[in-house]
Order: C-alpha cells, then structure tokens, then sequence
C-alpha cells in the first residue's frame, strides 16, 4: 500500500465490559471503510453489533477473534485497539511477511497501538512514539503507539465527514415523533452513565420542573430504574444503532455521557454534556476528567457538576443545572466544538501516520 492508497486493514478488538471497544473499533473500520479502504475487524464479542450497526457496512468484515490462530493472513495495516491480547500466529504471520518483505527490499507492515481517548498532557508526548517491540515471536516487527486526543499534536477524534451536515438538518420533533416520543417543548436530559452516586438528585430535580428524560439502554437504564425517584417523564429507549444514538444526543438539551466515544458524540452534538469517565480510583478518574474540563476551558459551576457527579466531591450536585444548562455552559462548549472542528479528524491522521511511517 504506496501513500495514499487503498489497502486491507486488520483491527483487532476484545470486548473488556461495555460497548466503548467495540464502538470505537467499529466507527473506526466504517471510516476507513468509507474512504475506499477494505477492513477486516477481529473481535471476541460481536454480539452488540446486531444493534449498534445492524445494516452491517460495505468494505468492513467481521471476524471471529479466536480464529485469526487459523485464519488471519497479513493485510497491510495492523491496528491493536486498546492494548488487546494478540493471538501468537498473527504476531508470527506478520513477523514472517515483514520478514520476505525486507529480503525483497520492500517496506514492513505498520503495526498500530491505538490507545483509550483522554485530553491529559502527556497524551501528545506519547502520540505517534515507537512502541517497544521485544524480540522473539515480535522480532522484525514494528510497532507505533497512536493516541485520539483533543489537539493537533494528538491522532483527534473520530469524525465522520458527513456528520456535521447530518446535524445540521437535523429537527428533533421530527425525529422524537417518527419514535413515538410526545415531546411539548420541554427541555431534553438524554442520560447514558454508569451508577452516579447523585442520580436520585438529578432525577428529583427533573420533576421540579417539565422535563423529558430520555434513557440510555443498559446500565443507564437499570440505574435508573433502582432510584425508584421522580414522576417525570422519562423514556427508556431500547438499544439504538450508533447512527440513531447520535441523534439522541442531537434532541437533548443536556447529554449525561459516559467512557469515550459517547463523549466524542456528545462533543459534536454540541449541547452542554455531563462526563462521567469510566470507573477507575478517583486519582486517575480525576485527573481525566480535569483535563477534559481545562481543555473544555469549563466554568467553576460546570466544573463543581462534574466533580460531584462522578464522586469526587461530597455536596450538593445543583442538579437544577442540568434542566436550563447556564449560558457558560453552553458557551464552552460551543468553544471546545468549533476548536475541535477546526482541526482533521482522527481517520485523516491516521491515513497520514500511516503513510508517513512506512
Ligand atoms: O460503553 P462505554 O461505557 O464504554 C467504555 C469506555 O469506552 C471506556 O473508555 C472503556 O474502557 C470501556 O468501555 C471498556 O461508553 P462509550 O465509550 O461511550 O461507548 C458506548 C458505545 O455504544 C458508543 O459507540 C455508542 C454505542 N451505543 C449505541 O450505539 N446505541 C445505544 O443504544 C447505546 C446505549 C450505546
């Protein structure tokens, strides 16, 4: 695959717990997919695809993880998404391929390590550095980390081409009705978390006031329902595919996002949103979220929201926040959209990496 051409990518994926690997995983293979490259995914757990990307895509195969052993035959791109364990006879395949390929003076095949999203600064220094490759079964192998970030000097976020089009002409009645969703104006809180500590203060919040809540399926929607708090509305949506989740995201007026790409889809949604990262111990929980909120150059109150959403801060959550988002809020956010928009998408980058290494 000269610069710039088409070629075969191999992504390789386990699905630890929730659906972030594999919906990055995916986004990411129907975007290469979709600039004429052919992509290969190897995942352990396809099963949420049936509803995240139920039409499937052109130019993107699935494949059973367990049997890259027997099957898999080095394509051009190798990406191991989020430090996955890779099966002993791909890493011997391509050690072999790039083998003939230096004897024959040609170029080896890119391997990739593409890391977990986070906006802290390290993540430009790390981005696009040679990894480690330890002799042995590896040796002739070459390795580069690739990190999404939130600046220039990251691998970006994913970002469909049509996206923001697609946004644009979006009219949320339209889309709220053809689901069977009554809405008569009232503010929107889409709602996909974990198990925040203050969901039942938020919940009781939205009933102080007309509010229509709409919830995620799955954990978002078991957490929910365990609060037993609140009369609102509240619509518990099915599983959706990413495509239409988007466009939940599009209807609210505030977006309680969770892990990494709905944080992304929140970003291009471009109302303000609520993050809660995914669990870990509060000192690398907190400083995540810390950088996501200086790089979102957040006010104190949207700050204070988050910290005590995601635990972090005992006190009162001001949960009535949620309902009529403050000006700075949306400010801000707005900001960190058109900032982030300014710059390539993380497909581009990657093209360009790719091409840049080989
Ligand atoms: O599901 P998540 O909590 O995934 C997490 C994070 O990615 C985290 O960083 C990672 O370490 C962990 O998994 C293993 O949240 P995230 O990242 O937003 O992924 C959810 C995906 O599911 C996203 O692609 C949107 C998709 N989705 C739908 O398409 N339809 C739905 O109805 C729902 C609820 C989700």
């Amino acid at each position: 695959m000269a610069g710039g051409a088409r070629g075969t990518w191999d992504i390789f994926c386990q699905v630890i717990d929730n659906y972030g690997d594999l919906g990055v995983s995916w986004r990411l293979a129907t975007q290469l997919a979709g600039r004429g490259h052919s992509v290969r995914l190897w995942v352990d757990d396809a099963s949420a695809l049936a509803w995240m990307a139920p039409g499937g895509c052109e130019g993107v195969s699935i494949h059973a993880f367990a049997r890259a052993d027997r099957d898999f035959v080095p394509g051009d791109v190798v990406i191991e998404a989020f430090g996955c364990s890779m099966p002993q006879a791909v890493v011997g395949a391509i050690a072999h391929a790039n083998r003939m390929r230096a004897a024959g003076g040609g170029d080896g095949i890119p391997w990739i390590n593409l890391e977990y999203l986070s906006a802290e600064s390290w993540v430009a220094r790390s981005h696009g550095l040679a990894s480690p490759v330890h002799g042995g079964a590896e040796a002739g192998i070459r390795k580069w980390f690739f990190f999404p970030g939130f600046t220039e000097d990251t691998g970006g976020l994913l970002r469909e081409p049509d996206l923001m089009a697609e946004r644009a002409g979006f009219d949320r009645a339209t889309w709220l009705a053809r689901r069977g969703i009554a809405w008569h104006g009232e503010p929107i809180v889409t709602l996909f978390c974990y198990e925040p500590p203050h969901l039942e203060e938020l919940l009781q919040a939205l009933d102080r006031g007309p509010a229509l809540l709409l919830v995620a399926a799955g954990r978002a929607t078991a957490a929910v329902r365990a609060a037993q708090a609140g009369s609102h509305r509240t619509v518990f949506l099915p599983f959706v595919s990413q495509g239409e989740f988007d466009r939940v995201l599009w209807c609210g007026d505030c977006n309680f996002v969770r892990g990494e790409d709905s944080l992304v889809r929140a970003l291009w949604a471009g109302a303000p949103f609520v993050w809660q990262p995914y669990p870990q111990e509060d000192a690398v929980l907190g400083a995540k979220l810390a950088a996501l909120l200086d790089w979102l150059d957040a006010p104190e109150s949207l700050r204070g929201f988050h910290r005590v959403w995601n635990g972090l801060e005992s006190g009162n959550l001001a949960a009535g926040l949620a309902l009529t988002p403050p000006e700075a809020w949306r400010d801000s956010v707005a900001r960190a959209r058109t900032r982030a928009l300014a710059q390539d998408d993380l497909v581009s980058r990657l093209l360009r990496f790719v091409a840049k290494i080989r």
